[in-house]
């Protein structure tokens, strides 16, 4: 069914984009999307799940897999991300491996590889932020080596810039030559597997993201508590009823999220409401409230809630024999 009525010269290509933390994955998805699909922040550990990013060139259709940064980490939550990455990577035809430029990037790639626990097949490496740093970029070539020392799997490499769109052009060049006959996976034209229910979610979370300081971001989810469509006569939908709930770890952090008369919350709430807006195409009613769920990180109906199920990793649980 899926595969009926499509184009004979159609082509496709799944590409997992990878990396550490804070690198500019989900900036370049969105750059190449075209418009904001996955949540940005300047605070590393943005992106939690992994999830497909849908655009098509002429008749070419790219799946970028949006992948949580990969880090080490003891914590449960922390470890179920980088399950994340390894499962956006299972299946591929590619490999994206991003690396900030204003780092270093023999010492991130090392990194990377340490706690990435799948073996890396056809591999890219995308090096990010160009436009921080000087385009001509002496020593480049030994600094490949190195790199290509680490993982034999790298077969190209592409210096761009998500912000000035630097290389972007040659780049979608390169995927296009990549992909290969297949048909559309989303012929359709949806962008996402994800549904609309997690996007609210990640642009509430989002903007939690930007408004909290410290480590309360890390210790806050969202979870939708109901999502109603009201449909006009001829199906379109007219607006949302959404009320979700903002989870923090300990009862101190419940204040700070509210904000003094609510003004914190307030802002969450209409900036995400725009974004949601944006996308429904309707009107969107959203209800915020903000709940204590302590220990929410390890908890693992929480866990499963947002979309991180449990990895080999994961701490041991009891099993009736
Ligand atoms: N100047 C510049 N900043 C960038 C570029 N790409 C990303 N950024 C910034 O880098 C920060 C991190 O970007 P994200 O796209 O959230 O990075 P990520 O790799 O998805 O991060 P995680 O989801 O936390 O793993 C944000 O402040 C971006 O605005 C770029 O090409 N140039
Ligand atoms: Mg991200």
């Amino acid at each position: 069914m899926l595969f009926e009525n499509q184009h004979p010269h159609n082509k496709a290509i799944m590409i997992a984009v990878l990396g550490k933390p804070n690198v500019g994955k989900s900036s370049f998805i969105n750059h190449l999307l075209g418009f904001d699909l996955t949540i940005v922040s300047s605070k590393p550990q943005t992106t939690r799940n992994q999830f497909h990013c849908a655009f098509t060139i002429d008749r070419t259709e790219v799946v970028l897999v949006d992948t949580p940064g990969v880090h080490s980490t003891p914590q449960e939550l922390n470890k179920r991300m980088n399950g994340q990455a390894q499962l956006g990577a299972e299946g591929v035809d590619l490999n994206f491996v991003l690396l900030d430029l204003t780092t270093d990037v023999v010492a991130e790639f090392r990194d990377f590889l340490k706690n990435f626990d799948a073996p890396l097949e056809r591999t890219w490496l995308i090096f990010t932020k160009a436009d921080l740093i000087n385009k001509e970029m002496p020593g480049f070539a030994p600094l490949l080596v190195k790199l290509q020392d680490l993982c034999p799997a790298i077969e190209r490499h592409f210096v761009i810039s998500s912000k000035d769109g630097h290389n972007i052009h040659e780049l979608t060049g390169a995927i296009q030559d990549a992909a290969k006959s297949s048909p559309h996976l989303y012929p359709g034209g949806d962008a996402s597997n994800m549904n609309e229910r997690f996007f609210a979610t990640e642009y509430i979370r989002e903007q939690a993201f930007r408004l909290l300081k410290e480590e309360l971001p890390y210790e806050v989810a969202v979870v939708i508590d109901e999502y109603k469509d009201v449909k006009q006569k001829d199906g379109e939908i007219s607006e949302s009823h959404i009320s979700a709930s903002i989870l923090v770890n300990r009862p101190s952090q419940r204040a700070i999220v509210v904000g003094r008369g609510g003004s914190v919350i307030k802002e969450i709430g209409v900036t995400a409401r725009k974004k949601i807006e944006a996308m429904t195409g309707g009107k969107v009613h959203l209800n915020l409230h903000v709940k204590v769920s302590p220990k929410w990180m390890s908890n693992n109906y929480v866990l499963d809630e947002i979309g991180l199920p449990r990895t080999q990793k994961s701490a041991r649980v009891w099993r009736k024999k």
